[in-house]
C-alpha cells in the first residue's frame, strides 16, 4: 500500500509512461524506467525504501548542490565580485556540513540494515502435512530445530485444516491442545479428529510475527548452481532431481524476451517461502530476480542463502548479476510461480524424467502415519 503511494508520487514527478511496467506480468518493457512490479512483501519494502527514502534524499541533495554551484558561479565570479573576501574558516558551517550528512546517512542506514537482515535471514521453520483418516486426533510435529529455534510456545505453531476447498486456521485450546513444547516431538491433539481426507498442515518455527503467524517458514529449498554460462536447479525436498537452464536462442523467443527466456524455468508454488541456496561450479556468478528483490552471489566452494515468497502467479525474469565471462549476459533466470496443485504435478513430471516414482499420488498413503514431514 505504501508502495502504491510511492508509485503515484514517482509517476506524478516523472510523467506518464514511467510505470508502464506496472502490469500484472513482470516483464521488461522497452523504454520502461521504474522498478519491475514487486511480487513479494519484502520486494515492496525494498521498493518503498528506494522510491520514498533514497530517491527523495538523492534528488534534494543533487538540486541543492546544483543551486549552490550556480550561485557561486554567477555571484562570485571575478566580474561581479572583483575583491574577494580572504577568510578561510567558519566553525558553524563546518559543523553543519559534517553533522547534516551524518544524519542523512543514519536515515538511510537504519532502514537499510533492517531490509538487509530480512533478506539475509531465512525465516526458520517447517511445514508438516498429514492426511486425516477421520479417527486419529494426535499429530506429531518433529521439533528438531537447533536449540535457539525450537518450538517452545503455542504461538510458535500454526495448525491449519484444508478440506480441498478452503484452509481453516485453528485456534489453540479452542480446537487443539499441544504437549511436548521444547522437546523433540510436539504432539498436537485435536478435540475432534479431522475428517478423513482433510489435510492437516502444521507449521512451526521461530519466525512467528507479532500476531503469531508463521507464514514465512520455508516449505522447500531450491538449490541454484551457476556455471559458465547457465544455471542448474535442483529440488532436494522432492527427490533432488536436477536440470539445467539455458537461454533460448533469438529465433526461439520474442524480441522482448530474448536474453531473458530460458529452455527450463524454475517452478515454485505461490504464497510459500522458498529457501534459495546458491553456489557455482567455476567462477563467481550472482542469482538475481528483481520482482522478488533478491540478488545473491553464487560463489564456487561456498553456499550462500536467501529466500523469497511470491505473492502472485506468473513468470518473473532475472539475470546473472556478477560479470562472469564472455557470455555473462547470456545466462538469464526465469521463475514460473504456479499454484500448489500445478507445482505438485510439475514435480511429479520432473520426477518421472529422473526415473523416480510420483511423489504426490503416493503422498496420501505415506502421510497417513501421523507426523510425516513433508517439508
Ligand atoms: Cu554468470
Amino acid at each position: 500500500m505504501q508502495n502504491t503511494f510511492g508509485k503515484k508520487m514517482i509517476a506524478a514527478l516523472s510523467g506518464a509512461g514511467v510505470w508502464a511496467l506496472s502490469t500484472a506480468q513482470a516483464q521488461i518493457t522497452p523504454g520502461g524506467v521504474g522498478m519491475q512490479p514487486a511480487n513479494s512483501a519484502l520486494a515492496e519494502e525494498v521498493h518503498f525504501f528506494h522510491n520514498m527514502i533514497l530517491m527523495p534524499i538523492i534528488t534534494v541533495i543533487c538540486v541543492l548542490v546544483l543551486v549552490l554551484l550556480l550561485w557561486i558561479v554567477f555571484r562570485y565570479n571575478s566580474k561581479t565580485n572583483p575583491v574577494p573576501r580572504k577568510f578561510s574558516h567558519n566553525t558553524l558551517i563546518e559543523i553543519v556540513w559534517t553533522g547534516v550528512p551524518i544524519l542523512i546517512l543514519l536515515a538511510i542506514a537504519l532502514p537499510s540494515f533492517e531490509l538487509l537482515y530480512k533478506e539475509d535471514v531465512t525465516p526458520d521453520g517447517k511445514q508438516a502435512v498429514t492426511r486425516g483418516d477421520g479417527q486419529t486426533a494426535d499429530f506429531v510435529f518433529l521439533n528438531d530445530f537447533t536449540d535457539s529455534r525450537m518450538v517452545r510456545r503455542p504461538g510458535h505453531l500454526q495448525v491449519i485444516v484444508d478440506n480441498g476447498n478452503e484452509q481453516r486456521l485453528l485456534k489453540h485450546r479452542a480446537d487443539y491442545k499441544i504437549s511436548g513444547l521444547g522437546e523433540e516431538e510436539v504432539v498436537v491433539s485435536f478435540d475432534a479428529p479431522p475428517a478423513a481426507g482433510d489435510s492437516v498442515i502444521i507449521r512451526g518455527g521461530r519466525s512467528s510475527d507479532q500476531y503469531g503467524n508463521i507464514n514465512l517458514a520455508p516449505t522447500m529449498t531450491l538449490k541454484v548452481n551457476g556455471y559458465q554460462w547457465g544455471w542448474t536447479y535442483s529440488y532436494p525436498d522432492f527427490g533432488d532431481f536436477e536440470y539445467s537452464s539455458n537461454m533460448l536462442p533469438e529465433d526461439q523467443t520474442t524480441p522482448e524476451l530474448y536474453r531473458l527466456e530460458v529452455d527450463n524455468r524454475i517452478v515454485v508454488p505461490v504464497g510459500e517461502a522458498i529457501r534459495v541456496t546458491t553456489t557455482a561450479r567455476d567462477v563467481i556468478h550472482a542469482f538475481a530476480v528483481p520482482a522478488f528483490a533478491i540478488k545473491i552471489d553464487a560463489v564456487p566452494g561456498r553456499i550462500n542463502e536467501t529466500w523469497f515468497k511470491a505473492d502472485r502467479e506468473g513468470v518473473y525474469y532475472g539475470q546473472c548479476s556478477e560479470i562472469c565471462g564472455i557470455r555473462h549476459s547470456f545466462m538469464p533466470i526465469a521463475v514460473e510461480v504456479v499454484s500448489r496443485p500445478a507445482f505438485e504435478a510439475w514435480v511429479d513430471s520432473q520426477r518421472a524424467l529422473a526415473g523416480l516414482s510420483p511423489m504426490f499420488e503416493t503422498e496420501t498413503i505415506k502421510l497417513a502415519d501421523a507426523g510425516a514431514n513433508a517439508q
